[in-house]
């Protein structure tokens, strides 16, 4: 495990500090309360030994912070034991309060620590189970299954976000909304198996045109997601007026020259998708008046031939 051990007597913490790497654990030593919340920060910690008496910031209130740090992540635990002198009942109530959980004595045996130390390190694995578990799940939740993009779920939730920052900073918002051609007739020819695997080809096509688009050099910051059946949303959040413009006809482009045979697509033989984008002020209308205006345009696209995006 890696330690972060707090206290404010040099000699103590290098007694504690020689028996915990003896037993095979890596230490930090934070001489003070708010250096214990710097180290906290800035590096991956598994257990926290933390003395009660110090100056300035006393180890409950590090205690009370550190927890607070915590809030924000669903599996942040880190075990805090309280290490002192005096453990009367009183400072093992205010420990547990703040956060603790547990309490030795410095005077603690050899035997007694490193009993305590094998404890909490099956925590801290059990810990870290819990947290890779849970970002597999949020991962999945966020995805979709066929295509690996993010689902329709996880956009609204990402578009949310940014279009308060972009409202915030007085910046454009984009939003292209991209439509497979003639799919329908895609299916009915060639069978639903093939549909899945052609539209798994355009998604990524559509991801690696997003991923790559650079602005005079600067990455855009756009994403793809799957916005349901044969639809996809590409959200480029901070985008001068035109630059969404140009990425439309880059991914029209793009599908084109992946050659997937279409024989019922008309005249153009292979797949191909129609686009309408639109660009607006965030604080000058809704979310829903870029998606409104995006939409009359892909309609506009499908109109006047397919092949084609409308902006
Ligand atoms: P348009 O050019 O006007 O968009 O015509 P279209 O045929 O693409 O449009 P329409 O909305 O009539 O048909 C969309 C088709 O997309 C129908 C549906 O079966 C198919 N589709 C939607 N999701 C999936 C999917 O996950 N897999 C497969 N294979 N087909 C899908
Ligand atoms: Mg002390
Ligand atoms: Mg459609
Ligand atoms: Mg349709
Ligand atoms: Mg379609």
């Amino acid at each position: 495990m890696k330690i972060l051990l707090v206290d404010d007597s040099r000699a103590i913490a290098m007694v504690m500090c020689a028996r915990l790497e003896s037993f095979g654990h890596e230490v930090r030593h934070a001489a003070n309360g708010q250096a214990a919340i710097d180290l906290f920060q800035a590096e991956a910690i598994d257990l926290i030994l933390m003395d009660i008496e110090m100056p300035g910031m006393n180890g409950f209130e590090a205690t009370t912070r550190i927890r607070a740090l915590e809030g924000h992540e669903p599996w942040a635990w880190t075990p805090i034991i309280f290490v002192t002198a005096t453990d009367t009942d009183s400072n093992l109530v205010t420990a547990i309060e703040a956060g603790g959980d547990d309490f030795i004595s410095k005077t603690v045996s050899e035997a007694v620590l490193q009993a305590k130390m094998k404890a909490m390190s099956r925590i801290a694995a059990l810990r870290s189970r819990l947290s890779q578990a849970n970002r597999k799940l949020q991962d999945q939740a966020n995805r979709d299954g066929l295509t690996g993009l993010l689902n329709r779920r996880a956009m609204d939730l990402q578009v949310d976000t940014l279009w308060e920052q972009a409202a915030r900073a007085g910046r454009p918002f984009s939003l292209l909304m991209v439509d497979v051609d003639n799919f329908k007739r895609y299916n009915d020819h060639y069978g639903h198996l093939a549909g899945d695997e052609c539209l798994r080809a355009v998604a990524n096509c559509i991801d690696h045109c997003v991923q790559h688009a650079h602005d005079d050099r600067t990455a855009l910051g756009a994403f793809a997601a799957r916005y349901g059946g044969e639809e996809f949303a590409v959200v480029v959040p901070d985008a001068a007026p035109g630059v969404h413009a140009g990425l439309a006809s880059s991914l029209v482009e793009a599908v084109h020259a992946l050659r997937i045979p279409h024989e019922k697509n008309g005249d153009f033989g292979v797949v191909t998708i129609s686009i309408g984008g639109a660009c607006i002020d965030p604080t000058a209308g809704h979310v829903k008046e870029l998606f409104r205006q995006a939409d009359d345009l892909l309609y506009k696209a499908k109109e006047s031939g397919r092949n084609r995006a409308e902006v």
